[in-house]
């Protein structure tokens, strides 16, 4: 998978692309990321991106322009390296967006290419949403300062499903799992630490007795914390 991210802090992220399964995963080449400084096309002597909102009020509002001719060149780059065009499918990134979720992740790690747009300021122009993006993203209901950390979440959990990306792709199928119910309780040595004993059915060595004491535990886990997962869809967190 291709992911090119379009941004005007393009510093923030070969840390996190740098780091553990990320690092793995982009080495391997199982997905290539490419940050690419907004201002390159803010197409102003200043590199200013940003002005002020029609109709006034307070803040500032990322142009349109810089997006849209940022995208318009990868696609041309694109074309010019491979001879034929992959489309891109474009994600903005934002508080306003359908809220990410797994199964929203599982569709995007099929698409072959990614770009990321990632907001700033009070927002971005409008058009940027409905004459550019395909789809407008949230990771929650809270406010970031910057849309980079979400493109940052959304490049971990897509990169994760990607063949090749886990040593281990069976921990994905279960995860999975994970996300109907909450996970048991997990404990390693020592048996007893700080006064806590690790539950005496897992010591025990009956596999049956265990597998039905760790289903109970995520079962009431689930309950209590989390009755949305159990309840369905209809619910509006899941
Ligand atoms: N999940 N933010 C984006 C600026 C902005 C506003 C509107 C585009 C449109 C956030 C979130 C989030 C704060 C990132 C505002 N960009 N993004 N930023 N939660 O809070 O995605």
């Amino acid at each position: 998978m291709q992911i090119d991210v379009l941004t005007i802090f393009p510093e923030m992220f070969p840390p996190v692309l740098g780091t553990s399964i990320l690092k793995r995963a982009i080495l391997k080449k199982v997905v290539r990321v490419r940050v690419h400084d907004l201002r390159d096309w803010s197409g102003d002597k200043h590199k200013k991106v940003d002005d002020r909102p029609y109709g006034g009020g307070p803040g500032m509002v990322m142009r349109p322009q810089p997006f849209f001719e940022a995208v318009d060149d990868l696609k041309r780059q694109e074309t010019r390296d491979k001879g034929q065009g992959t489309i891109p499918y474009v994600i903005l990134l934002s508080p306003q967006g359908e809220r990410l979720n797994q199964k929203t992740v599982e569709r995007l790690s099929k698409k072959p290419w990614l770009i990321l747009l990632c907001g700033h300021y009070e927002g971005v122009d409008e058009r940027v949403r409905v004459g550019l993006a395909d789809e407008e993203l949230s990771i929650g209901d809270y406010v970031l300062t910057c849309g980079e950390l979400p493109a940052m979440v959304l490049i971990d959990c897509v990169s994760r499903l990607l063949p090749g990306s886990l040593g281990d792709q069976a921990s994905v199928k279960e995860e999975s799992f994970s996300l109907q119910l909450l996970e048991y309780p997990q404990f390693t040595r020592p048996e007893e630490f700080r006064g806590m004993r690790v539950p005496e059915v897992l010591l025990s060595g009956d596999h049956v007795r265990i597998g039905q004491w760790r289903k109970l535990q995520a079962l009431r886990r689930t309950m209590t914390r989390r009755p949305d997962l159990i309840d369905g869809p209809s619910n509006s967190s899941n």
